[in-house]
């Protein structure tokens, strides 16, 4: 078994109904278990900031599926849910990033593992230490909570709804 985190972000529409399916979708493939997920942050954009406020999340999952496998996954959620790419920064009603992978690194056409901006990025960091505090970064070799500390600009990241750490697979179960 495989450990990956994801992102997942969302800023057109019912931005939490958009995540919730996602993590639904993802949990309900034979091959991927949701072990847990972050609480909701709302998220000024990053890159093109003409457009609306993001609802982000990170979640950790379990999976025997190979990276390239799993981009399809997350590729056919963002289709499913009806995600038309307009342009590269543009809105959209969900996007799932693959993070992490184990601690490997994936270098393909199609995939670059660890993300190679997600250091830069407090809506990803914030979420993914919520849930992973002593995460160390594979290639830098820094822990996360270091590489926040560089980030200059964290007030665009508020706590929208907490989830008080309840795994996820409980909150499927019960
Ligand atoms: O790369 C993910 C999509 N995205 C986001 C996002 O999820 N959150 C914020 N705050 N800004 C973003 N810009 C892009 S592109």
């Amino acid at each position: 078994m495989n450990i990956a985190y994801l992102s997942l972000g969302s800023n057109i529409g019912e931005r939490e109904q958009f995540l919730n399916e996602a993590v639904l979708l993802l949990n309900s493939h034979a091959n991927i278990n949701v072990m847990q997920q972050s609480s909701l942050y709302e998220t000024d954009p990053v890159g093109f900031t003409e457009q609306g406020k993001f609802l982000n999340i990170v979640v950790k999952i379990e999976t025997s599926l190979q990276p390239e496998k799993l981009l399809n996954q997350c590729l056919q959620i963002e289709k499913d849910l009806g995600r038309v790419r307009e342009f590269k920064w543009g809105p959209r009603v969900i996007d799932l990033d693959i993070l992490l992978y184990n601690q490997e690194n994936v270098v393909s056409e199609s995939l670059l593992i660890p993300h190679p901006r997600m250091h830069e990025r407090a809506f990803v960091l914030i979420p993914l230490l919520e849930i992973a505090p002593y995460l160390v970064h594979p290639i830098k070799l820094s822990p996360f909570s270091e590489l926040l500390d560089e980030i200059p600009d964290k007030e665009g990241v508020r706590l929208w709804k907490q989830t008080n750490g309840v795994d996820v697979f409980v909150r499927f179960e019960s």
